[in-house]
């Protein structure tokens, strides 16, 4: 759940990137990571195996500042492979909005499915309403050979939203940074719809939006 303090003006959202093993979580908080001014991110915490595998989870924090309200975004990744389940768990408690990384390759398409399964669950076991957080969907490896076409790059769920879906090749940065603004933008209007930020705070989405994207460069979207 969003923290929101309207006399001190600061708001923190949480956001998660979730996804089957290897579909490229961390590769995009890496990217991402890069593309956010200096002055505007703390430092990317990532805890790997020697082979690369998130054993934990990353975070990459990032503020922001504008009409005297301060705005922080905590961006995690989860572990995707499957014994790690009860650290996704954790790492999805007070969730704002979820980025889910599918695989684009062919072969990949049951392990996405059964992690979106997977997301569903642990998202209902922490009592957290599909209503009150938006997922959106990265196909991402886009530049792999094997993989589904354009058209079948479906939303996971319709309910009760449709999902918005990108295709995305984070290994170069392509689509990274327009999933990232899709989420929050989704995000923004999630917790707007239940506490009234924008009103409380006296912005709207798009002057957010404008402040978030005067500080990330979009140019490898
Ligand atoms: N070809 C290609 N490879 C990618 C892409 N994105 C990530 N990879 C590769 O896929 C592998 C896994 O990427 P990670 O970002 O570590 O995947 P992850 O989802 O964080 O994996 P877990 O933490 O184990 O769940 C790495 O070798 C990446 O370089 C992409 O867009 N294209
Ligand atoms: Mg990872």
């Amino acid at each position: 759940m969003a923290s929101v303090d309207f006399k001190e003006r600061q708001l923190t959202i949480k956001l998660v990137y979730y996804g089957p093993p290897l579909s490229g979580k961390t590769t995009n908080l890496r990217f991402l990571h890069k593309q956010v001014d200096r002055l505007n991110r703390g430092r990317l915490m990532t805890l790997d195996t020697k082979d690369d595998r998130t054993l934990f989870f990353d975070l990459l924090p990032i503020f922001f500042k504008t009409s005297g309200l301060s705005f922080r975004v905590k961006v995690y990744t989860v572990p995707g492979q499957p014994i790690h389940e009860a650290t996704r768990r954790i790492v999805l408690q007070a969730v704002d909005g979820v980025a889910f990384i599918a695989d684009s390759q062919a072969s990949q398409q049951r392990a996405n499915k059964e992690s979106y399964k997977n997301l569903r669950k642990n998202l209902e076991s922490l009592g957290i309403s599909r209503d009150r957080v938006p997922i959106v969907v990265q196909y991402n490896k886009r530049d792999l050979g094997d993989i589904i076409a354009e058209d079948s790059m479906k939303p996971f769920a319709r309910i009760p939203r449709p999902e918005p879906v990108y295709p995305a090749s984070a290994i170069d940065g392509t689509g990274v940074i327009n999933t990232f603004f899709g989420l929050l933008s989704h995000t923004w209007d999630a917790v707007d719809r239940h506490m009234n930020i924008a009103k409380g705070f006296g912005i709207g989405q798009d002057a957010f939006m404008e402040v978030v994207k005067k500080h990330i460069n979009n140019i490898a979207s």
